[in-house]
């Protein structure tokens, strides 16, 4: 007997409806506790023969029964068969007969059999080998379009007389078969043995081991490694995350977004089944702009790391994260200087320039024409000395923001014109009383005029500025 839900099949191997012990089964069906019978199942007309025991065990899940006629003789005798029936609305109609890929006389498949879902075993127990007459093995079928498939016999090892698949019951993992000749405890003490199901390609799964490929990926067991459950491998093998079929690895599309893990190689995309088109540093990085801190930062996963040093930008160069100027440039602070100095508001070559500022070229200037060309606490004396401003012997000259009208402007005129004047007039004495003078005087003479052409010079390129 069998029973699913409220459906019960019972098998009947004696009945002679079309021959004699041909056999039969009855499903009954239950209805407010009652239960009816709803048909009898027979082997069609033309397979139906005298001895067939068809009805010898029965299985039964939902609307599909498996009937055993282990006495079938049609590949031989007592080769055996097993049937299968399927129920529309009330009705129960023949689908299959199964039979062994190997029947023998005598292998009495059939005599056993089990269905659960798309899985039957059918029990073979007279099975021979070619050591031993009766050893017995198991056929499992399953469920491929419709029809009912061989796809695996299994035989117990080592060999022998145990006529395994004398009985047997399934579940969806796993199958119990009876092995009542087995003598491992001694003559006919018998064993049972258990299999577990593995799951063909495309049936759900959470560990390889529960899969006949090996490989569950995607939560289906897959025809393939496919590159693991790894979302950046381009291959899938699961309906829902974008292969043809469940079970069937399949290549991403060129162009399918896939994520490496890395930042600074930007986003990914697919290519011929791997995550190999990367979008490239997404940071604008060391694009000569003014801004010196927008390289790529992997670890930070962020476009705010410095711009190598050394590389240019509008007024200078990268260091240490800033446009850093060049000299004579404006300043706030020496961070801001390629020179590391930033002296009276200016990239300077030195760290002080002493009472006097810098100079648009960066040196340190070496006269004034106002107070803005001293250092702070020095304001520019008459003589174009930067004096300290507290210094009572001094007269300031006004810058022309601070001077009346016309003089500031008169005096500026002065500078021009009458400084060069009075320089060129002292170089050209020094150089007449040079004849007179040691070799070492003269030097000092030609030392102080360069310096005064330098201050000049420096004085000239500070008021362009
Ligand atoms: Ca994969
Ligand atoms: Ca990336
Ligand atoms: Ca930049």
């Amino acid at each position: 007997m069998a029973l699913s839900g409220d459906t019960l099949i019972a098998g009947a191997l004696r009945v002679d409806t079309q021959t004699a012990d041909v056999g039969a089964a009855y499903v009954f069906t239950r209805s407010g506790g009652v239960w009816t019978e709803q048909q009898k199942l027979l082997a069609k007309a033309t397979e139906a023969m005298p001895s067939d025991d068809f009805g010898c065990t029965v299985g039964l899940d939902g609307d599909t029964a498996v009937i055993g006629a282990g006495g079938d003789a049609a590949l031989g005798d007592n080769a055996g068969a097993a049937y299968t029936f399927v129920r529309t609305g009330s009705t129960w109609v023949e689908q299959q007969k199964l039979t062994a890929s190997d029947a023998k006389a005598e292998d009495v498949f059939g005599v056993a059999v089990a269905i659960s879902g798309a899985t039957i075993f059918v029990g073979a127990p007279g099975k021979p080998d070619t050591v031993s007459p009766a050893p017995g093995a198991l056929y499992v079928f399953g469920q491929q379009t419709g029809t009912w498939v061989e796809q695996q016999k299994i035989v117990v090892a080592p060999p022998a007389n145990c006529s395994l698949g004398r009985s047997l019951a399934l579940s969806p993992t796993r199958c119990l078969a009876g092995a009542p000749g087995d003598q491992e405890n001694g003559m006919a003490a018998g064993a049972a043995f258990v299999f577990a199901l593995k799951a063909t390609n495309g049936d759900p799964c959470a560990d390889p081991s529960a899969c006949l490929s090996g490989f569950c990926v995607d939560g289906v067991c897959c025809d393939g490694a496919c590159g693991g459950d790894s979302p950046t491998d381009c291959l899938v093998c699961s309906v829902a995350t974008g292969a043809t079929a469940d079970g069937a690895c399949t290549p991403l599309g060129n162009g399918s977004s896939c994520d490496d893990g890395l930042f600074c190689n930007g986003a990914d995309q697919c290519s011929d089944g791997a995550c190999s088109i990367h979008g490239h540093d997404p940071c604008p990085g060391p694009n000569q702009d003014d801004n010196c801190s927008e390289s790529c930062d992997e670890q930070q996963q962020s476009c705010n790391a410095s711009d190598p040093d050394g590389t240019s930008c509008p007024q200078g160069r990268c260091g240490a994260g800033q446009c850093q100027k060049e000299l004579g440039s404006s300043c706030a602070d020496k961070s801001g200087c390629q020179s590391g100095f930033c002296v009276t508001h200016a990239c300077c070559v030195q760290a002080d320039c002493g009472a006097y500022g810098c100079g648009g070229d960066g040196a340190c200037l070496g006269a004034c024409i106002t107070t803005v060309d001293c250092a702070p606490g020095y304001q520019c004396s008459s003589a174009a000395r930067c004096v300290p401003a507290v210094d009572p012997g001094a007269t300031e000259v006004q810058g022309c923001g601070c001077s009346t009208p016309g003089r500031g402007a008169a005096r500026v005129a002065w500078w021009r014109l009458g400084l060069p004047v009075l320089f060129c007039f002292r170089l050209a004495r020094g150089r007449r009383a040079g004849g007179g003078r040691s070799r070492r005087s003269r030097g000092r003479g030609r030392g102080r005029a360069f310096r005064l052409e330098l201050a000049l010079a420096n004085l000239r390129t500070a008021r362009r500025g």
